[in-house]
């Protein structure tokens, strides 16, 4: 199994590489691929080393399997040559996401719905597929009506370049700024850009992956994405209204027993999901579960997953993973 990394310099490609490392991925050969200035530059992996290629020469080279993370304007151009060479493209980006043609997929959740015809497949938004992981059981049960969410969400979701802003901001150098506003100390109610509704693009992300990923369009949310100073992952309060009543134990047992969640949470002792303690690893952690007692069947809850991993590239290497076990590619 031959894999391509396209963007395998970046910020998610990085932690593609480490994490197709950590499971032991099938792979017999890695074409590491990133822009014309990278290329030649040598990338180790495993025992070995790999040149970086370019594009071009990443398509002729047939890979089985090419996972994409270099922005949506590669992805659009790019993806559909590999297809056509007959690889099979799991893509990071936002550009396919939403077209009727493509699946949307968190393995846990949709994978079922892959069958070999599939050769360009999204991966959801990370603040999307954290939030997700932690409906679906919860929507399974008790039926979501709607979900009012507000994320705090690490500046590695941005880019190397924000990393760079803080850290010039932190030593009081004067550099680059990937926001319009100094982010060190502060929150900023903006990640990705405004829309015409007065909503941010990345809060729409929310909105509709929902829909699709459910496969339900009667579940509405609602969502405000804050930018704020930390790292290791993304944070998310969600509130919940169900059609259905629920027990709170029930949400709790049904939360533990879908894979790919841990329970953190135990006021009593101060147990309870946060970023620096979800960084490198791969699960989705929910804590302070509570009834919301200003409204009938409504609960309150907080996910905290690593945006690069769960929300980026284990998810995409899950999708891989499925694909070969499965024979689909
Ligand atoms: P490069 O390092 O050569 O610029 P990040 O998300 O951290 O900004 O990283 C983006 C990734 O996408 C990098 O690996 C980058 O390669 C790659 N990339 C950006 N533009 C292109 C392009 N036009 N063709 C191929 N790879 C690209
Ligand atoms: C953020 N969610 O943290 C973004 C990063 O649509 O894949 C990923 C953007 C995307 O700002």
């Amino acid at each position: 199994m031959r894999i391509a990394v396209v963007g395998a310099t970046g910020m998610v490609g990085s932690v593609m590489l480490k994490v197709l490392e950590e499971r032991n991925f099938p792979l017999s050969e890695l074409i590491p691929v990133a822009s014309e200035r990278s290329v030649g530059k040598k990338i180790k992996f495993g025992e070995k080393e790999y040149a970086v290629v370019n594009l071009e020469t990443a398509v002729s080279m047939k890979p089985e399997i090419a996972l994409f993370s270099a922005g949506g304007d590669t992805s659009l151009e790019w993806a559909p040559k590999f297809a056509e060479a007959g690889t099979t493209v799991i893509d990071n980006s936002s550009a396919w996401r939403m077209n009727p043609k493509h699946k949307l997929v968190i393995p846990e959740i949709n994978a079922n719905l892959l069958t070999s015809e599939d050769r360009i497949i999204a991966n959801p938004n990370c603040s999307t597929i954290q939030l997700l992981m932690a409906l679906k059981p919860l929507h399974d049960a008790f039926s979501i009506k709607r979900v009012v969410v507000s994320t705090y969400q690490s500046i590695t979701g941005t880019g190397v370049k924000a990393v760079r802003q803080l850290e010039n901001e932190y030593s009081g150098d004067k550099g680059e700024m990937a926001y319009p506003y100094p982010i060190h100390k502060n929150a900023l109610p903006h990640c990705d850009v405004f829309q015409e509704n007065g909503y941010t693009k990345e809060e729409m992300k929310l909105t509709n992956e929902t829909k699709k990923i459910l496969g339900d369009d009667s579940v509405n949310v609602t969502a405000t994405a804050i930018r704020i100073p930390v790292v290791g992952g993304h944070s998310e309060s969600v509130n919940i209204e169900f059609n259905k009543e629920f027990e709170e134990g029930d949400v709790r047992k049904l939360l533990s027993d879908f894979p790919g969640i841990t329970v953190q949470d135990n006021p009593a002792v101060n147990t309870y999901p946060m970023p620096i303690y979800a960084e490198g690893k791969d699960d989705v952690f929910v804590g302070r579960i509570r009834r919301d007692h200003s409204q009938p069947n409504t609960l309150n809850m907080w996910i905290v997953a690593d945006n690069l991993r769960k929300g980026a590239a284990t998810n995409a290497i899950q999708i891989a993973e499925y694909l070969i076990e499965n024979k689909l590619t």
